[in-house]
């Protein structure tokens, strides 16, 4: 695979998205925080701070936010270096940026006014001030305005560089986009035709079944938007940080192609408990979620082989001799790693969630934050740390010192410990039947808190690691983007084996894929929306929090 240099401006666009990146994080992590200490029930928070806006703020800043604008910059990076970028495409890019920042300033401010706190899946009829979802829209708009120039990237090298297969790097970043595109067509829908004209004020109720349908069209591909950058850097980046070869490029495009389908047409195994929709429909969708797991076992498959080749390569031939030599003490292999090893029971706890009638036992409880902390707060997350130990001193003109490079380490594994404390205390609990999203006054008095109260302090002790573990992270950042020694630090992309076999042409048939997609969607939710819609009940009055906005 060709690699391109980056130019000055474009480092710029680039390094613009990781500053938005890193102070998220921080504001996030301290609301973070206060949420685990206030569930302890020994902690009040000062004043007069609503919880529910603490969680909003930490859900909408880290899990919208903070992530959108880490792979938008990523992504743009990786585009860079393998197809490039005009100057036409640079100007719009920053357009993104400013459109995004914007819309993210918007979204904060409402949500600081105490006019915004419905947490960020903003479920009706729980209503925000309309700014609040203008907001929102506007970030959506910026990230449009990426993939379209990402497009435009790739149909660009293609037109010059006819019948080659394209690098490996850009068919995933376009794969992400396609994606995001068609789910955030739901939330488009939802924000723009039902939800803004009610908190308006044009309408006076909601049918809050059909938006929160169409959240969850949006909601689940959302987290996959989230774990294919990490992919992206499992498949294609990993192995040139280890010294080896991509495994098998044909069987990554495939994994991300089958992403692509699955990850749409399933958003019902978020709303098993909901009455409105037919058993049969969850069925067929709880079903193609199952899918997932076969670009999952591949992926893991072909990163177990990469690591293994690449020691056996090195001349290490014992059974698991390859192993011990992999560069345990390298952050930008270790963080990525130990997010690897993560998402194993955070996958397992995915299948669970999805049996639907499993679901029933955990759905709602602090089980599903545990869930969701262990696959994109340590998987995805320990790899953009993982990533951002090389990306930001690159873009910056600097390099990862060795005392970075041990802070990183350090950081990597504070960041275990506290996650897998915290998100132990929040599997237990939940299953004991400890709600989520509620401050503990909810649950105050009730016998049974006493049952998993020690699981919450659990949880406390466990965050407050982590916020540490973020501390030293922003830290490293900031050393990282201003302090470290000038010089030039490796922008790591693996290349193929040299007698690798060709990648069946198929895998680029875009008409192919997007048209099963769509097919995919059709069929899974024509049926149980036009259900919705008909049979739905009068629509509902907002519920305005905190009351009497
Ligand atoms: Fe999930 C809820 C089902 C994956 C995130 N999920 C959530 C929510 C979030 C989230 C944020 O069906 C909460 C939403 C809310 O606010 O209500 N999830 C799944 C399933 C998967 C899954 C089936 N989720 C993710 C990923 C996320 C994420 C990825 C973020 C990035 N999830 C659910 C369901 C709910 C849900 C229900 C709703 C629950 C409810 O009731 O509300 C699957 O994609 C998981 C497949 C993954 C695996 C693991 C494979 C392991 C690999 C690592 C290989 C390691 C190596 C190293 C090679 C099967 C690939 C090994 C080395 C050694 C030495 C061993
Ligand atoms: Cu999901």
């Amino acid at each position: 695979m060709q690699e391109l240099p980056l130019s000055k401006k474009e480092k710029k666009l680039y390094m613009s998205f990781m500053y938005v990146t890193y102070v998220s994080l921080l504001i996030g992590g301290l609301m973070g925080l206060l949420q685990v200490l206030q569930r302890t029930g020994k902690v009040t928070l000062p004043f007069g701070i609503d919880y529910y806006q603490v969680l909003t703020v930490h859900g909408v800043i880290l899990g919208l936010v903070l992530t959108t604008f880490f792979i938008i910059g990523f992504q743009f990076s990786l585009m860079g270096k393998t197809v490039g970028i005009t100057d036409k495409q640079l100007k719009f890019g920053w357009v993104s940026f400013w459109v995004m920042l914007i819309g993210t300033i918007l979204a904060a401010t409402m949500i600081l006014l105490g006019q915004g706190s419905v947490l960020y899946t903003f479920y009706t009829p729980l209503r925000a001030h309309p700014i609040f979802y203008i907001g929102l829209t506007l970030v959506i708009v910026g990230t449009w305005i990426a993939a379209t120039i990402n497009f435009r990237q790739l149909y660009l090298w293609k037109k010059e560089h006819k019948g080659q297969k394209s690098p490996l790097l850009a068919f995933m970043v376009t794969i992400n986009m396609i994606m995001w595109f068609i789910a955030t067509l739901g939330l488009a829908v939802s924000v723009l035709f039902h939800i803004l004209p009610w908190s308006l004020g044009y309408k006076a109720t909601i049918n809050v079944l059909l938006t929160r349908t169409l959240f969850w069209y949006f909601g689940h591909p959302l987290v996959y938007f989230w774990l294919l950058p990490a992919y992206m850097a499992w498949y294609a980046i990993i192995p040139k940080v280890i010294g080896g070869k991509i495994f098998s490029d044909g069987l990554a495009r495939l994994s991300f192609v089958l992403f692509l389908m699955f990850s749409i047409p399933v958003g019902f195994h978020h709303q098993l408990t909901e009455p409105g929709i037919d058993p049969m429909w969850k069925f067929i969708q709880v079903t193609l979620t199952m899918m997932v797991v076969v670009p999952t076992l591949m992926t893991a498959f072909s990163l177990f082989a990469t690591f293994e080749t690449t020691g056996r390569k090195k001349g290490y031939t014992s059974l698991f001799g390859w192993f011990k030599k992999l560069p345990w003490k390298d952050v930008r292999f270790f963080a990525p790693f130990v997010g690897m090893l993560f998402f194993i029971p955070g996958g397992i706890g995915g299948i669970i969630n999805a049996s639907h009638q499993l679901n029933t036992v955990v759905h709602n409880t602090v089980w599903i934050t545990g869930h969701f902390h262990l696959t994109v707060a340590t998987a995805v997350m320990l790899t953009f740390f993982g990533v951002t130990y090389w990306l930001v001193p690159h873009l910056r003109g600097r390099t990862l010192t060795p005392s970075i490079n041990r802070l990183g380490m350090i950081q990597t594994i504070l960041w275990a410990i506290g996650m897998f404390v915290m998100s132990a205390g929040m599997h237990i609990a939940g299953l004991l039947g400890a709600p989520r999203r509620s401050a503990f006054s909810m649950y105050d008095g009730g016998d049974q808190v006493s049952t998993w109260i020690g699981y919450q302090i659990a949880q406390a002790v466990g965050g407050t690691i982590l916020f540490i573990a973020i501390l030293l992270m922003v830290y490293a950042f900031i050393k990282l983007t201003f302090f470290a020694p000038h010089g030039e630090e490796e922008y790591p992309i693996a290349q193929e084996e040299d007698d690798a076999p060709p990648t069946p042409k198929i895998l680029e048939n875009w008409k192919l894929w997007i048209g099963i997609t769509v097919a995919l969607i059709l069929f899974a939710y024509t049926i149980p929306v036009i259900d919705i819609i008909q049979h739905s009940p009068p629509g509902s009055e907002p519920f305005d929090w905190p009351i009497g906005r």
